[in-house]
């Protein structure tokens, strides 16, 4: 087993812009992975088996609704909390933040945002406790990047809903207890829907054969003549936007995870070529390895200090939508360069399960293209900057 020897870096003395409960809430998301999940992470992701004992550590420390007010079981935290919260669990394991992505910000933001007060005392402090788990079924088999031309849909029954359709690409989805599920309404209007587990004619099958995320499991949502009740319709927004405001809160922290990945493959990186010795002295003494040491640490400084002006601009409700996309784009594309850097200094170990490094950028092959690809956060910025849409 290996044993985790993770350090943060700060080349730029950022904890002295953090509070003191912004550092006490990181390092007790640290000691908790250090001591329950690094031990088990790459035997769960061998076996392509999300590691659910880990479910209560995440509501201890936070990682379920971080922003959520504590009237509704939430850790009413700020922004900033909650990025180094998703930096945490993405050092370990972009699956593991995924977990706490969905739940946070596409499942427990929404009921929240949009919920009645009845759906947010139902829902809120069981999935804020891990006593259920959610997903959010947005992307289908033929809708992924424009989620607008979804063919899911529901019909007014008097009493109920009728929905009909399939979600694919579903974290969380295989055992989640409520699903909320984007659908078209009989006007062609996009609402969101709780669905839950047990429902008649709602099933969840499991997606196998990733070679990336392995430790998240990831499902289909099928819809056959589902009966929803009226009360489950999320009344507070319609539209594309309604989802999309969701992304916006997920995408802030993968911004923020994707820079603990590329940490985690940078100090794995520095400690080997300190202790790795070739033509008799350590690997780091040569100019070839410090280049790559030196730029890996370069940009992750410069995604700290973007993430960290982002999160600013959030706390103070400011930050906009292609703001956080530079932010998503920029970092996961950081990381999947940091991580085939540390690739090549861990040398022929670096595609062992030894080191985290080959788990790290399979992982990020994923983060890459969800919650928008790498493209479309590019024709966002571009759409941003020149007002010209570049989509269609
Ligand atoms: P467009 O016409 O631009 O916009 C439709 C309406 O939405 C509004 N809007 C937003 N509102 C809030 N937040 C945002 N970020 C928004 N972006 C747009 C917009 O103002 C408009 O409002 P209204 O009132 O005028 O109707 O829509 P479009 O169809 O042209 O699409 C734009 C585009 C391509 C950027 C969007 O569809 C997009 O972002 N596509 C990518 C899809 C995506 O990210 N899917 C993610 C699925 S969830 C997931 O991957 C979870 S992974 C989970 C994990 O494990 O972490
Ligand atoms: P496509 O949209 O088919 O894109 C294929 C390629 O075409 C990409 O390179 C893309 O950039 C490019 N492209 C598309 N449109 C344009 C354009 N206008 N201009 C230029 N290039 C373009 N979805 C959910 O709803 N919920 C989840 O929980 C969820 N979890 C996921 C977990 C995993 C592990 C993965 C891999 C995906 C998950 N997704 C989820 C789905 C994810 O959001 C989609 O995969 C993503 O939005 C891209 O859609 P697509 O795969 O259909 O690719």
């Amino acid at each position: 087993m290996r044993t985790d020897q993770y350090q943060g870096h700060d080349y730029y003395e950022m904890d002295e812009l953090l509070t003191d409960e912004h550092k006490l809430i990181r390092d007790a998301a640290r000691a908790w992975i250090k001591k329950d999940v690094s031990p088990i992470i790459e035997d769960y992701y061998e076996r392509s088996e999300f590691p659910s004992q880990v479910i209560p550590g995440l509501a201890e420390i936070g990682a379920f609704g971080p922003y959520i007010p504590t009237e509704y079981g939430g850790a009413g935290m700020d922004q900033i909390a909650y990025g180094l919260i998703m930096q945490e669990l993405e050092r370990c394991d972009s699956g593991l933040r995924s977990t706490a992505s969905v739940q946070s910000s596409l499942v427990m933001y929404p009921i929240w945002k949009y919920g009645t007060e009845e759906q947010k005392q139902k829902f809120l402090p069981k999935l804020a406790s891990g006593e259920y788990i959610g997903c959010f079924g947005l992307t289908e088999p033929d809708h992924g990047s424009n989620p607008g031309g979804m063919i899911t849909n529901f019909k007014d029954q008097g009493d109920h809903y009728l929905l009909n359709g399939a979600k694919l690409w579903i974290s969380n989805s295989p055992f989640a207890q409520v699903a909320v599920v984007w659908a078209k309404n009989e006007d062609g209007r996009i609402n969101g829907l709780l669905v839950e587990r047990g429902m008649e004619g709602f099933t969840t099958p499991e997606m196998k054969g990733k070679w990336s995320l392995r430790a998240s499991a990831t499902g289909e949502l099928v819809f056959d003549n589902v009966k929803v009740p009226k009360e489950n319709l999320l009344p507070g927004r319609s539209g594309l936007g309604a989802p999309l405001s969701c992304l916006d809160s997920a995408r802030y922290g993968i911004a923020w995870g994707a820079i603990g990945a590329a940490l985690d493959c940078y100090d794995s990186a520095l400690r080997y070529s300190k202790e790795r010795n070739q033509f008799g002295k350590p690997i780091a003494g040569f100019q070839l390895q410090q280049k790559k040491l030196a730029e890996m640490i370069t940009e992750i400084t410069k995604a700290q200090l973007l993430t960290l002006r982002l999160g600013q601009l959030r706390n103070e409700g400011r930050a906009t939508s292609a703001q956080i996309s530079m932010a998503k784009r920029n970092n996961v594309e950081m990381a999947l360069k940091v991580a085939r850097e540390a690739r090549q200094i861990h040398g022929g170990m670096g595609v062992t399960n030894e080191y985290p490094i080959m788990r790290h950028m399979m992982n990020l092959e994923s983060v890459v293209t969800y919650e928008g690809t790498h493209d479309i956060h590019l024709l966002i910025t571009g759409l941003d900057i020149t007002g010209e849409n570049a989509f269609v």
